[in-house]
């Protein structure tokens, strides 16, 4: 019933920000699929028997991995699958299923907003039993074993139909297929006051939610059409494809510009938002105003007590480093806990298991709180609406009311993509090696106050993180902070994220990117970007 397999290993099978990512034809190669899922199970301990979640984006590869997946789970002991209908789980469902129904881990099938399809991208990433992602120790452990792995093991059984609602056997292991949509809708039920949404959508307030092709779609249909009234056409690009219709299924100015253009056009609905590949991002975007994530954050966390979720108040609430200051202002108001996490989510799982934080977020268009353990794109939507629920005014006017209460933070993320690996290695050598000379000399007017390489001391667990990002923090709280993207599938993406604190009100009516102007100049005179990439602008403004 079960066969050992003999493979070699393959050298790159390195988890990055959020888990394996690569283009379709490496996860294609003979084993690439076998040999990871096996050096994950060879990292855990103590499953035999226990539950696995498993379910994906949708995306291009995404049903033939999870056939592979489930028979190397009942070769390796597992004894339950539960599986998201058609293989889909958008991945804070997937997390949310885990910890409802308490599973050992899951394996979320998605290579995020990265583009799919036979040439495109596909990710696999391991999620512990808090339903967040696996954390370093255990990313560096798979990463070990697949450098080593000489077998695995596989059930010969014919594919199990993930279609169909219920439970089945492999090989002696139970699959039970779940509806995606239904653990999920009721979570949200619980956290936001449907009623309070649904009136406001019965007085007129309209709203658009693109789902870009991509996993959210059935959710939203459920969500906002169905359960809180919101009229057929509201949700649009709803139909997951495996392709994502030939586009970058990224929420942002750039890959969703027609929302954009839409909001900021004089009949354009209420509110606008959309969410990514696998539906943890969110893009907000008000009628005449484009909320950034690092605002989204902070404003949601002012106003999070309106919801019937955080009707308690928030424990505290953690960003990662490169997103703004401005939820650090409100954190202080309330005066609770203010975390600053390395990039990605899994540094935020052990803050909200020990009850440090409530609510948390990146720049990147990624919020959530401690409702599940992954960031969760139709949750922020959801808090949003609450809020303009029981409030009744405008995005724009809670945009504005916050910047005059707490200051502006101007932000703005320039990404570099596929630049050659070397030469972005040698930029942020470069960089590194300079920062011990930076305080205190001057670049663009501007006077450096500390400079450093962002290292994470976990307050719960006490591990060290290393190497997180250099960040050079200027005179009057603006700061430039310098990464490389760890979810990139070819070359490097150099991303240069920039800040601005504005205090006076009289000036927060600037455009972004000429409030950072200066700033902007000052990153490119400290990291030498031309001389190093050859490039004189960066590929993505967001
Ligand atoms: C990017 C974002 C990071 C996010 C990660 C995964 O990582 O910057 O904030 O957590 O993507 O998001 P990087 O290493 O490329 O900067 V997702 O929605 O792609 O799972
Ligand atoms: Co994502």
């Amino acid at each position: 019933m079960f066969k050992t397999v003999p493979t070699t290993p393959f050298d790159d099978q390195k988890p990055g920000t959020s888990g394996l990512r690569k283009k379709v034809p490496e996860f294609q190669q003979k084993n690439y699929v076998e040999n990871f899922i096996q050096s994950v199970f060879d990292s855990l301990e103590g499953f035999k028997g226990k539950t696995l979640v498993i379910g994906g984006d949708g995306r291009y590869y995404n049903r033939e991995v999870v056939q592979i997946a489930l028979k190397m789970a009942a070769a390796n002991g597992f004894g339950k699958v539960l599986v998201g209908q058609g293989g889909i789980l958008s991945t804070p469902a997937a997390s949310n299923v885990i910890r409802k129904y308490k599973a050992f881990g899951g394996l979320v099938l998605s290579a995020s907003h990265n583009p799919g399809g036979p040439t495109e991208d596909f990710g696999i990433k391991y999620n512990i039993g808090n339903g967040g992602p696996a954390p370093e120790k255990i990313t560096e452990a798979i990463f070990a074993r697949s450098k080593t792995i000489t077998q695995y093991v596989i059930a010969e059984a014919p594919d199990v139909d993930i279609d169909t609602i219920g439970t089945q056997k492999l090989a002696g292991m139970d699959v039970e297929i779940l509806d995606p949509v239904a653990d999920y809708a009721a979570l949200m039920e619980e956290l936001f006051d449907f009623d309070a949404i649904r009136a406001l959508i019965k007085s007129g307030f309209t709203l658009r939610f693109d789902s870009m092709h991509a996993v959210t779609g059935p959710y939203g249909k459920e969500i906002l059409e169905h359960r809180l009234g919101a009229p057929e056409g509201t949700c649009v690009n709803f139909v997951p494809l495996p392709d994502f219709g030939g586009h970058h299924p990224d929420p942002n100015l750039v890959y969703a510009k027609d929302l954009y253009d839409l909001l900021m056009s004089p009949d354009g609905p209420d509110f606008g938002a959309a969410s990514d590949g696998d539906g943890d991002r969110n893009l907000i975007i008000g009628k005449g105003i484009f909320i950034t994530p690092s605002d989204s954050l902070a404003m949601l966390a002012a106003n999070a007590h309106l919801a019937p979720g955080y009707k308690a108040g928030l424990k505290g609430i953690a960003r990662s480093m490169p997103t703004s200051g401005a939820a650090d202002r409100v954190a202080e108001k309330l005066k609770i806990g203010m975390y600053e996490t390395p990039t990605g989510w899994k540094f935020f799982g052990n803050l909200l298991d020990a009850g440090m934080a409530t609510i948390c977020g990146e720049e990147s268009a990624g919020t959530g709180s401690n409702h599940v353990r992954e960031k969760d794109g139709l949750w922020a939507v959801l808090l949003w609406l609450n809020i303009l629920a029981v409030r009744r005014v405008s995005a724009i006017e809670i945009a504005k009311e916050h910047w005059a209460t707490y200051g502006r933070n101007y932000y703005s993320r320039h990404d570099y993509e596929g630049v050659d690996t070397a030469a972005a290695n040698t930029l942020i050598d470069d960089l590194r090696a300079r920062l011990p000379k930076l305080p205190g000399t001057s670049v663009q007017g501007l006077t450096i106050e500390t400079a450093d390489d962002f290292a994470y001391h976990d307050p719960v667990d006490k591990s060290v993180s290393k190497h997180q990002g250099i960040r050079v923090l200027f005179e009057g709280g603006s700061r430039v902070v310098f990464r490389l993207s760890g979810t990139g599938t070819s070359g490097a993406t150099i991303r240069v994220y920039v800040e601005r604190y504005e205090p006076d009100p009289k000036r927060h009516d600037l455009e972004t990117q000429s409030a950072l102007a200066d700033l902007i100049r000052a990153a490119e005179d400290l990291a030498g970007i031309k001389v190093h990439t050859g490039r004189d602008k960066p590929s993505v403004i967001t």
